[in-house]
């Protein structure tokens, strides 16, 4: 019943080639409400032209190929929430994109930078992209205006968050979802592996940003609001009491930590339909 409304909503679909059924453009403001249960094969049904995590639009050439990202352990019920949100906004975006699941396997403390180097690797591995969208997998955008694809600049894309009162708390913040090309990727030479625990990881990107001298590009604050599933903190991603030292020495640390000193193994490789599941060992290695 929920998803009917939400397409409804969404207001008539299109049938203009035969056998593809895809969404009229963009809305504008959502609603996004996160309080009724989600179940995954309903959520298939209505997303049939995802194929194992990837959509391409039937009607146009995407100009980027995007591989969306998301850092994960023991969040079942976001995960729905997110899927049942994020395709069809991102098919509304007219996007050829990817939806990579990245888990971190074991009981250790979380790493979601690391996780986060990883699925840049892994959808490297399994497809041609150029845009990366870095998201948390308990934000759901709440204008279908604010695109997940990548800028001249890296992009900050979870602007306004209800859970700061739709306000941008500092400057510098680049936490949440982010957006970056190939070659903004690489010149920061990705993200840091060794910030486990919660906090800091996200400031050591935007250190990185600035000191290869590039900027953070924004939506406004109206196309940037996002709602945050509401959620106690994860008895395994404790705050990390090193992270205010650590990001005061990112420009010491980041040619040696990054994307060029990963290593994790593979345990699992999942395809649903509607994600790409891949299940990393990732403790033990740098
Ligand atoms: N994540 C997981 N599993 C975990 C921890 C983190 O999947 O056990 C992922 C997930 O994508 C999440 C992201 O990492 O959205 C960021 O982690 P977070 O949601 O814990 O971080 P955030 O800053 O929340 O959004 C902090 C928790 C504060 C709770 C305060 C309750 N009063």
């Amino acid at each position: 019943r929920t998803l009917g409304k939400l397409f409804l909503y969404v207001s008539t679909l299109h049938f203009d080639v035969p056998g593809a059924r895809s969404l009229p453009p963009t809305v504008g403001p959502l609603r996004v409400e996160v309080s009724d249960l989600m179940y995954l094969e309903q959520i298939r049904q209505e997303l049939l032209l995802v194929d194992r995590g990837h959509y391409k639009p039937p009607q146009c050439l995407s100009v980027q190929k995007v591989a969306v990202i998301i850092p994960y352990r023991h969040r079942e019920q976001h995960l729905k929430y997110w899927l049942y949100y994020l395709h069809p906004i991102l098919q509304r975006q007219q996007l050829e994109y990817g939806v990579y699941v990245i888990e971190q396997d074991g009981e250790d403390t979380f790493n979601r930078a690391k996780l986060l180097n990883v699925g840049y690797a892994e959808a490297l591995n399994d497809y041609n992209y150029d845009c990366f969208v870095f998201s948390d997998v308990d934000i759901i955008p709440m204008d279908d205006r604010n695109t997940y694809r990548c800028h001249d600049q890296p992009r900050h894309l979870a602007v306004a968050l209800d859970k700061f009162g739709f306000r941008l708390p500092y400057n510098q913040i680049f936490g949440g979802i982010s957006a970056m090309s190939k070659d903004q990727y690489l010149k920061i030479n990705g993200f840091p592996n060794n910030y486990w625990g919660w906090g800091g990881e996200d400031d050591d990107i935007s250190n990185r940003l600035s000191i290869r001298g590039m900027s953070i590009s924004r939506p406004n604050v109206l196309i940037g609001k996002c709602k945050m599933i509401h959620h106690e903190r994860d008895k395994l991603n404790p705050p990390n009491p090193q992270r205010f030292e650590k990001i005061a020495h990112t420009r010491e640390t980041m040619d040696t930590d990054g994307i060029n000193s990963l290593t994790y193994n593979v345990v699992k490789v999942e395809k649903d339909q509607l994600f790409t599941k891949i299940t990393v060992d990732i403790a033990g290695h740098s």
